[in-house]
């Protein structure tokens, strides 16, 4: 495998980032807690959740682990291994080698993108085309670099709106789209992985589409610096004005600073600028319940809800990225006051009233995924007690059979029947980083696409 930089030299390189990396705290001392052991809990809990895959779903897209049977997104005969695909890196960070290899070779032996189908654009470039390039780059198999680039260039049709921000949906084999009502995360997510492939095959096209969807994106926000819920591709105007964090804006955030970090793009570092004040400014809430971000209207900026749930959990690693960990230390309290609550987090939760307002529990990362991050940059014990926390809930509530299920209501704990894709490439990952030793994967020289996928930079 090709030893690449890391990301610490790129930002010394590109000094318009280094604004963007917080520096590293000294913390308190490490708390008496068996990291070893937790990160071993992670890895068994991740390989018995595995082998549940492989005995009842195997070559299907998820597992339903409650009905022991398979789902697959496009239909019965038209499974895109996602499970597979989203779970190879995990895999193989944890050692899992006999699984690594088996997820590999079914991948290279049934994965095949001639299909005609339409798929959502959002959904394989983060699942799909993610793992495909960090599974490239951790194992060095050219194969699997070979079935991202035809995946890439079967899902470039996607672009072709009059503005260029990319359809919801494209078919794989004729190139249709359809679906011209999107919003900022299934338009902005994507230039991580069409980035990273331009580097990785040579061929701008890839990374100059995915970054005019993005920019046009940014340059239709609002006066006081907002974007909406949703969008239409065709007209450029936005058909929601709610402002938010939550799901279809959140990974907009994301990948603006990440893009930053990648690439060292400076029209993104100063993107990710201009954007992210205007959500401190504008979304941020001081509750008696504590720090959160709510909702607003993108042109007035009247407040219109209070509404904060498992996806906006993402944010604190956003804002730790972006050197603002005073921030991203009091919303992170506020996202583990929300999981207390019940024991697990809630979809939505209303800050205000600390009522729950949608109560499944989809077994996402989000909450992990701050807590690694916060410790990386922290150090602080507490992030490894919210982990165990954390654990043990999914545990406690979320256990079917030997594998792990969504729940229907974290009130009632009653289980759904589905462990989606990003359990084992989200979840079960930034649990196993956060317990095991640094060198299990050096969190400076990657950046984690939104599905967890560590993409390193590529010169
Ligand atoms: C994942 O597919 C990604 O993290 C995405 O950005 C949001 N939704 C899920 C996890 O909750």
């Amino acid at each position: 495998m090709r030893r690449l930089p890391p990301i610490a030299i790129a930002l010394v390189l590109v000094p318009a980032v280094v604004a963007l990396g917080p520096k590293k705290e000294s913390g308190p001392a490490e708390a008496a807690l068996d990291r070893k052991g937790l990160a071993a809990r992670v890895r068994e809990e991740t390989l018995s959740a595995w082998r549940a895959y492989e005995a009842d779903a195997w070559g299907h897209d998820e597992l339903k682990p409650v009905s022991k049977t398979a789902k697959d997104w496009y239909g019965a005969g038209q499974s895109l291994l996602m499970t597979p695909v989203d779970s190879l890196d995990t895999l193989l960070l944890m050692g899992l080698n006999e699984q690594a290899e088996r997820a590999k070779s079914v991948i290279l032996e049934k994965l095949s993108f001639d299909r005609d189908i339409f798929v959502k654009n959002f959904e394989i470039t983060i699942r799909l085309l993610g793992g495909l390039l960090s599974g490239y780059q951790m194992t060095g198999d050219e194969r699997l670099l070979r079935l991202a680039d035809d995946l890439g260039t079967r899902l470039l049709p996607v672009f072709g709106s009059p503005t260029g921000m990319p359809y919801v949906y494209v078919n794989l084999k004729t190139g249709k789209t359809k679906d011209p009502k999107s919003n900022p995360a299934e338009i902005g997510t994507l230039i991580l992985e069409f980035g990273t492939l331009s580097k990785l095959t040579g061929k701008p096209v890839y990374f100059e589409k995915a970054k005019k969807a993005l920019a046009a994106v940014y340059e239709r926000h609002s006066k006081i610096g907002l974007v909406g819920e949703e969008i239409d591709v065709e007209t450029g105007q936005w058909t929601n004005r709610a402002s938010h964090i939550g799901g279809a804006i959140d990974s907009y955030y994301e990948y603006l600073v990440k893009c930053a970090v990648l690439f060292g793009d400076a029209d993104c570092v100063n993107m990710s600028r201009e954007s992210i004040k205007g959500v401190n400014e504008r979304l941020a809430e001081e509750a008696p319940s504590g720090f959160w971000y709510g909702q607003a209207d993108m042109e007035t900026g009247v407040r219109t809800a209070s509404e904060f749930g498992a996806l906006h959990a993402f944010f604190p690693a956003v804002l730790a990225l972006s050197g603002d960990l005073p921030r991203a230390k009091r919303l992170q309290d506020s996202c583990f006051k929300m999981w207390n609550l019940h024991g697990i987090e809630p979809e939505v939760l209303d800050y205000r009233t600390m009522k729950v307002v949608s109560p499944g529990y989809q077994l996402r990362p989000e909450i992990m995924e701050s807590a690694y991050y916060l410790y990386r940059y922290t150090k602080d014990p507490r992030y490894l007690e919210m982990g165990r926390t954390f654990l043990e809930g999914l545990e406690k509530h979320c256990r079917a059979g030997s594998a792990f299920t969504t729940l229907k209501d974290v009130t009632t704990k009653e289980k759904g029947d589905l462990m989606p894709s990003y359990f084992l490439a989200e979840t079960m990952k930034y649990l196993y980083l956060l317990f095991a030793p640094e060198q299990t994967l050096d969190f400076r020289s990657v950046v984690f696409n939104t599905e967890a996928h560590p993409l390193r930079r590529v010169r």
